[in-house]
């Protein structure tokens, strides 16, 4: 298999994914979503990933799905491709995934950006939903994606025109965790990696369980959710480690245990 999604371990802890398409601006063909759910669900029993970057290339993220591959499709052949199951993979990864985002964050890309939970982009990042302008709609939860972390009436305006955003108007939105020089945001996303992957990987994967269940439950039961895990946070190593690191003036060393 060509290198469509490249491996990296940059820092202890860190994996980083690179989409590598350049010559279509890395669209999502099936070769590029298969490496990336294979790489993922290799990274969630992989004990020494602590936690994801994914990005592309130095002038786009990923320009959404392959066209090329979708154009002749029937609802029965796009069923069958099956992509909702290797998206679903993307929005079940349990550790911190942070999207690195240069130039065009656009379509599937866009909404691949968005099931990271931290999204860096760049000066020079332009997001969007443009599906409407080729005869469909978001497939892979942009519709929700969006609307929950924009709010309906700048959703409706990228869903409903197909603009594109630059990276300043993102980043007022909301989209956007940190806005980096173009040439740093790679360097900031793993940088943030790390501090990250140095942090206790199960309290990590109960925020993160916690705050995307939470959100689409009612108050009380989210709250009764974060009761659960916060109390049987008690019960890990990292949490003694933790709090006695604190009590005796040190660093602590958190194996995730
Ligand atoms: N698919 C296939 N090929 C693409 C795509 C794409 N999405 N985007 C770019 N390319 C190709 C171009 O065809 C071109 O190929 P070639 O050199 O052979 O002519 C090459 O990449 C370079 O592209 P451009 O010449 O257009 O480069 P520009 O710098 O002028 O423009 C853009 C870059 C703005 C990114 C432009 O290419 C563009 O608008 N691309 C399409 C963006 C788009 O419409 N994305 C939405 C796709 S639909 C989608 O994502 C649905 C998601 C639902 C997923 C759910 C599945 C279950």
């Amino acid at each position: 298999m060509t290198d469509c999604l490249i491996e990296e371990r940059p820092e202890p802890g860190v994996l980083l994914l690179k989409i590598n398409r350049p010559e279509a601006r890395n669209a999502l063909n099936t070769q590029v979503r298969v490496a990336l759910a294979e790489a993922l669900s290799r990274a969630e029993t992989d004990h020494d990933v602590r936690a994801v970057v994914i990005t592309g290339d130095t002038t786009t993220f990923a320009a959404g799905a392959d066209i090329t591959v979708v154009a002749e499709e029937t609802p029965m052949g796009m069923y069958r491709l099956a992509f909702h199951k290797l998206w679903q993979v993307v929005a079940d990864f349990p550790k911190p995934m942070i999207a690195a985002v240069n130039g065009y964050a656009l379509g599937g890309g866009c909404e691949l950006a968005l099931h990271a939970d931290i999204i860096i982009a760049g000066e020079g990042a332009q997001f969007g939903l443009p599906e409407v302008k080729l005869g469909i709609m978001p497939g892979a939860g942009g519709t929700q994606r969006l609307v929950r972390a924009v709010g309906k009436y700048r959703a409706f305006r990228l869903l409903m025109t197909g603009d594109i955003i630059d990276a300043e108007t993102a980043a007022e939105w909301g989209l956007v965790s940190e806005l980096a020089a173009d040439d740093e945001v790679l360097e900031t996303a793993v940088k943030m990696a790390v501090k990250i992957a140095r942090l206790p990987p199960i309290a990590l994967e109960h925020i993160k369980e916690t705050v995307l269940l939470g959100a689409d439950l009612p108050l009380q039961s989210a709250i009764a959710l974060e009761r659960k895990s916060y109390h049987m946070l008690f019960d890990t190593a990292d949490q003694k480690e933790g709090m006695s690191a604190f009590l005796d003036k040190r660093k602590p060393h958190f194996r995730g245990e």
